[in-house]
């Protein structure tokens, strides 16, 4: 039964060839619908659409996920965004996906998050979270780092991350406070897909309750609906 919301949440997910969207949609789905590609050689082709139900201890309500090819190559991606753009310009939330198991953000993120920024305008912002995938791959034992539990380590490369990005979205000419806006959260499959990261935080309900904020500011007439 969906309830809370006269019409389903749009949620797009986005982000570079290969950085855990469709399992990321899967995860949102609640079920396996988005096939997820292991080799290079593989890799979502088609923009797809699917619908589910997100049951939370205080919530219920449908959804539609929109899964999209990887964002390559910089004449590539201008392709993909038009055809993206205006089907899902509306969406409630746009989550941006980044493999966080990585040192640093390379160019190519930083154009994927020029291009969105050109195509849907930066108003997109207002409405995006930064996904930060893989992080079950992290490990505790950093060289240099004296991380002492998980949940450090969570912390410090959530912090690291977030800071790069919002650096990233000021590079590219968004705003100081509607950067620092912009959230992030972690994801990442556990074993057998079960939504826990070795702190026992449950990076699904965390990421819920996120989306659900940022489509209810946006409601609340700031943006782009
Ligand atoms: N450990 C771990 N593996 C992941 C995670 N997300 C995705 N993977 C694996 O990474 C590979 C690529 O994942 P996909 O979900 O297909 O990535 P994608 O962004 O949809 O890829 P494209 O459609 O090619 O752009 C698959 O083998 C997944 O099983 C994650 O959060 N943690
Ligand atoms: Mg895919």
């Amino acid at each position: 039964m969906c309830q809370h919301r006269a019409s389903p949440l749009r949620i797009l997910v986005v982000g570079s060839f290969g950085s855990g969207k469709s399992c990321l949609v899967n995860s949102l789905v609640g079920q396996v619908v988005a096939r997820d590609y292991s080799s290079i050689s593989g890799g979502t082709t088609a923009i797809s659409q699917y619908d589910g139900e997100v049951k939370t201890k205080t919530e219920s309500y449908c959804l539609t996920v929109v899964d999209t090819p990887g964002l390559q190559s910089s004449l590539e991606n201008d392709q993909l965004l038009k055809e993206i753009t205006p089907k899902h310009y509306d969406s409630n939330v746009v989550l941006v996906c980044f493999n966080v198991t990585r040192e640093r953000v390379t160019k190519d993120d930083i154009t994927v998050i020029k291009q969105l920024t050109d195509s849907f305008g930066t108003e997109m912002w207002k409405k995006a979270v930064f996904v930060l995938t893989f992080s079950n791959q992290l490990s505790l034992y950093e060289p240099n780092l004296k991380l002492d539990s998980w949940h450090h380590l969570y912390n410090y490369r959530k912090a690291m991350w977030t800071g790069f990005l919002h650096d990233s979205l000021k590079y590219v000419g968004v705003g100081h406070q509607e950067a620092l806006n912009v959230p992030a959260n972690l994801a990442g499959l556990g074993q057998e897909a079960i939504p826990y990261l070795h702190s026992n935080s449950h990076w699904l309900d965390d990421l819920w309750i996120t989306c659900s904020n940022r489509a209810i500011s946006i409601e609340g007439g700031n943006g782009m609906n």
